[in-house]
């Protein structure tokens, strides 16, 4: 009994120093190991009286299982410190920087929105806004698009009600304009935001931007269009930019066009942006349809204007390069944090 309450003594003492797992692991087998020392006592019980057996046995095995329990307390106090408990790395360092929180950046379609805005401000356009859902006449019968238009049809707008529609164009507001404006001339404003088309593949997303110009005086030809747009590619894309025209076709322009502008990533030499070719499609536009000049409250004998449109998320892709529409949409910092 003393023997054992020795042991005892001597072995919770030297568990409490213990200063890592391997001292630990050593003093395990040094007192319960198969050759440890509480251990040979178990095993000597047998040489014991009869009567001095029982309570031996039951002090052997209550050292035994406290030994044990102490042991694995301990070696779960080591796991939870830190690796090494030194004095340097124990004292708060008040003069470390802290962690900062990420200030946020515009969206990438945020910042060619502003700039293309920005750009056109400067030449005397005004900005103006607009609404995201229109009536049949605004979107389509005031723009020229004929009842047989395949954009009419439910497959390919979203319609709220027979006669109302999520816009698939900004140009509505451009009539609105001329309606609220007219005969005042000049009418020279840009409106960009969202429209809605039901499309959805890795070029194509239901909900995309546009940006429109319109400019509308007397004696306003193909050249001032041309001047305008070239003015707006050297600014957007670059001083040594150049820009052609196309022949195309808008139920809302004639004549139409297409308008490229040089590639600025190859400078005209062809590469994977131009397809090789050199130039890169950025707009659509043309000289404002006598029909819709007449919508908007103006007389096409008595003036002309232009007009054009072109897809922010379309510049925001060749601006940075990015392949898949839908990565603009769907706020991954991985594409945020880069651009
Ligand atoms: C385009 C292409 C060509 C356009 C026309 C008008 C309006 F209302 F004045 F007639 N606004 N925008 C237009 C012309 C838009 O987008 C590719």
């Amino acid at each position: 009994m003393k023997r054992l309450a020795e042991l005892g003594r001597k072995a919770r003492s030297e568990v409490a120093a213990a200063g890592d797992p391997d001292a630990l692991r050593e003093l395990e087998l040094r007192y319960l190991g198969r050759r440890g020392e509480l251990t040979l006592i178990l095993r000597s019980l047998g040489d014991l009286s009869p009567e001095e057996r029982p309570a031996a046995g039951q002090q052997s095995n209550q050292l035994r299982r406290e030994l044990t329990e102490l042991i694995g307390a301990r070696a779960q106090e080591m796991r939870a410190l830190p690796e090494s408990k030194s004095e340097a790395t124990d004292r708060l360092d008040v003069t470390l920087p802290g962690t900062l929180p990420s200030p946020g950046r515009a969206h990438p379609l945020m910042r060619v929105w502003q700039e293309v805005e920005d750009i056109f401000l400067g030449m005397g356009f005004d900005v103006v806004e607009g609404n995201e859902i229109e009536t049949d006449y605004f979107n389509f019968e005031a723009l020229n698009v004929p009842r047989d238009h395949p954009a009419r049809d439910m497959q390919d707008s979203f319609y709220v009600s027979r006669d109302i529609v999520l816009r698939t164009q900004t140009s509505p507001v451009q009539i609105r304009m001329m309606r609220q404006m007219a005969p005042k001339l000049p009418v020279r404003l840009v409106h960009a935001g969202r429209v809605f088309r039901r499309d959805d593949d890795i070029t194509h997303s239901p909900m995309f931007h546009q940006v429109e110009g319109l400019l509308v005086d007397r004696g306003i030809g193909l050249q001032h269009l041309k001047g305008v747009l070239l003015e707006f590619a050297r600014r957007f894309y670059g001083a040594e930019t150049q820009v052609r025209m196309r022949p195309s076709y808008f139920p809302f322009t004639e004549p139409s066009a297409e308008v490229d502008v040089t590639c600025a990533w190859c400078r005209g030499k062809g590469c994977r942006v131009c397809k090789g070719t050199g130039w890169v499609e950025i707009l659509g536009a043309g000289m404002v349809h006598p029909n819709v000049l007449r919508h908007g409250g103006y007389d096409p004998e008595q003036v002309t204007g232009f007009a054009f449109g072109m897809g922010l998320d379309r510049q925001a892709q060749l601006r940075f390069e990015i392949d898949n529409v839908r990565l603009l949409f769907v706020n991954d910092w991985r594409l945020l944090g880069q651009v």
